[in-house]
């Protein structure tokens, strides 16, 4: 069997797991998001990070169920959270393919109804992985969300087909700096420099800013001091299953 029918096959009998990485408010340390991040749970080889599957499921089309499946799982875990009082906005990442899809909006839409989520808790991570290639396109998928009360970011800012000229043609509510230029931001003063520059242009637009990849407590103070608004990333928790975090939440409340 090939990974790629293996993966099909691993989608319908459920296999995809949803871990949760929390975000941390920079100025309070208060838990204000978590992430979605999926694996896949395989009968033989175990855990599968995401990195193993994601890119042939790109290639091959799977991603869209994939990305169907994880906003599913994640809006039924904002309620269960909703319902243990804990209002936690979660992200999930889609895409940039997504956006070429017209039915991207409604498909949104109804998931949202299913699970009776308000939508400014859910805010959607889009990743380029290659160019746009229907920019007009883009543009009226962004905006239905948008209309919605979904909020959108841009994922991995910064680097790879993630352009400035998004922010001018189709404005997100948050930029989340790549942890390439996080992780070491507190030895290498043209990391710093750039995080720096993306927090600036970030405010300067009024958009939130997200840093992602903290590993230490000093890169969060210097992140607090350049006026970054979330921070993510090992120093603050690991990607868990829903009931740790849920755990994670109790005692950082
Ligand atoms: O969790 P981890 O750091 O191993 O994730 C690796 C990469 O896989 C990240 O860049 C992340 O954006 C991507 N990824 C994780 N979950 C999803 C998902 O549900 N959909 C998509 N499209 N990418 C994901
Ligand atoms: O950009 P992306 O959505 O892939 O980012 C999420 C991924 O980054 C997850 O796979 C997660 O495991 C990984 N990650 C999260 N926090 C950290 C961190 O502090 N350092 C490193 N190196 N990776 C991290
Ligand atoms: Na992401
Ligand atoms: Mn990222």
């Amino acid at each position: 069997l090939s990974l790629q029918s293996e993966l099909r096959q691993g989608i319908e009998r459920g296999e995809l797991v949803v871990f949760y990485q929390p975000k941390v408010d920079v100025a309070t340390r208060m838990p204000c998001g978590a992430e979605a991040l999926v694996r896949w749970q395989h009968p033989e080889r175990g855990l599968l990070a995401p990195d193993v599957f994601i890119p042939l499921a790109e290639e091959t089309g799977l991603i869209d169920l994939i990305t169907a499946e994880v906003l599913d799982q994640a809006l039924a875990q904002i309620a269960r959270w909703a319902e243990l009082h804990h209002e936690l906005p979660v992200s999930v990442n889609i895409p940039a393919r997504s956006l070429s899809d017209a039915t991207f909006p409604a498909t949104v839409a109804a998931a949202l109804d299913r699970h009776r989520v308000r939508p400014e808790l859910l805010t959607l991570e889009i990743t380029e992985s290659a160019v746009i290639a229907d920019m007009m396109r883009a543009g009226e998928v962004l905006g239905g969300l948008r209309e919605q009360g979904v909020n959108i970011s841009i994922d991995d800012f910064g680097t790879g087909y993630s352009s400035i000229a998004h922010l001018r043609d189709m404005p997100p509510h948050e930029l989340k700096i790549d942890r390439s230029f996080v992780m070491k931001m507190c030895e290498n003063s043209r990391d710093e420099t750039i995080v720096r520059a993306v927090v600036d242009l970030a405010r300067n637009l009024r958009l939130r800013v997200v840093a992602e990849g903290v590993e230490t407590e000093s890169a969060l103070q210097a992140l607090d001091e350049l006026g970054c608004h979330e921070a993510q990333g090992y120093h603050i928790s690991r990607p868990l299953p829903a009931a740790d975090l849920t755990a994670w939440l109790a005692g950082a409340a």
